[in-house]
């Protein structure tokens, strides 16, 4: 017999066949009437396959009182309601460490691309305006800047890896001060934000974090100052970045997250200081292959009856 599992987001291609060939698959992500599938199958699934952006909510899982494990496609778990699986006995794995590299690849690429002008400097060649205008408006150099990084986990780090060998300034905020970490640590997010030329947004999401880069932050990064989100939308007022970045409290920004996704907020598409990203920090055919597998491995591990290999709760 083999395990019923509902498939919210399915896998990468090559991990999809191997879950269709290990279980026995009910396909939530194709159904019309979302509702009415849960009611039909959802007593029999004892697994679920999720992304990060998906997870799973409350009234969701309300429908599967059998269910044994939530594997998660994703680092971030906000969207996964964990208090909800507590309470219902129910696991939840995620998907760290395999995405750190490509995240923080994304928050250079947009701290790089901000700083330097890249996409509008691109639209100067296309549009012929290098021609017709002359010279590029001359941009901040990178090197001598100070960047705070909000939340200096495995991504945080990995982006002041990356950061370091270009003779930037780093300091962090979190909620302690870590030991053995050579970075400067500021305890307070807006003192960050004034000291900092680029703010890096690189903690969880979730009720902890919500609304941490305030107005009161983007307006101490200030007229000359960039913040780049590879988070999630959550953690920033979208409201008062919007109104900054057009008038000019804000210099500049790269965001590869949205408080609504797929559709954000349209006001940003006529802001011309922001890069954005549609959320694919970690899509990378080699990334995204690697979550994939990594969720498979949890639901083996869990079937096998061992370990976890990326527990959450
Ligand atoms: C994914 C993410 O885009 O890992 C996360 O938390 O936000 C991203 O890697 C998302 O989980 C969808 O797979």
């Amino acid at each position: 017999m083999k395990p019923d599992v509902l498939v919210i987001v399915p896998l990468r291609p090559d991990q999809q066949k191997q879950l269709e060939a290990t279980y026995t698959l009910h396909r939530y992500d194709l159904a019309e009437d979302k509702n009415a599938f849960l009611a039909e199958v959802g007593e029999k699934i004892v697994a679920v396959v999720t992304n990060g952006g998906r997870g799973i909510t409350r009234a969701q899982l309300a429908f599967l009182p059998n269910l044994k494990i939530v594997s998660s496609s994703g680092v971030g778990y906000d969207a996964i309601d964990v208090e909800a699986c507590n309470e219902q006995g129910v696991k939840a794995t995620n998907t760290p460490d395999v995405l750190t590299d490509d995240v923080a690849d994304m928050a250079l690429a947009l701290f790089l691309a901000v700083r330097r002008d890249l996409v509008r400097g691109d639209a100067y060649v296309r549009t012929g305006a290098w021609g017709r205008d002359g010279a590029f408006p001359l941009t901040r150099a990178i090197k001598a800047k100070k960047v705070g990084i909000v939340g200096l986990g495995r991504i945080g780090k990995a982006i002041a890896a990356r950061l370091e060998p270009m003779g930037v300034e780093i300091a962090y905020h979190g909620r302690h001060e870590q030991a053995g970490v050579a970075y400067r640590y500021m305890a307070d997010v807006v003192a960050m934000a004034e000291w900092a030329d680029v703010l890096i947004a690189a903690m969880p999401g979730g009720a902890a974090t919500e609304g941490m880069i305030s107005e009161a932050v983007l307006e101490a990064l200030g007229p000359e100052g960039s913040f780049i989100n590879i988070a999630r939308g959550s953690v920033v007022d979208e409201a008062a970045l919007i109104a900054c970045l057009k008038d000019g409290r804000l210099g500049s920004a790269g965001l590869d997250v949205f408080l609504n996704e797929p559709t954000p907020d349209t006001a940003f598409a006529a802001i011309p200081n922001v890069v954005l990203h549609p959320h694919n920090a970690s899509g990378t055919v080699e990334t995204r292959g690697a979550m994939s597998q990594l969720v498979l491995d949890n639901l083996a591990a869990y079937f096998a009856g061992k370990p976890l290999v990326t527990p959450v709760n």
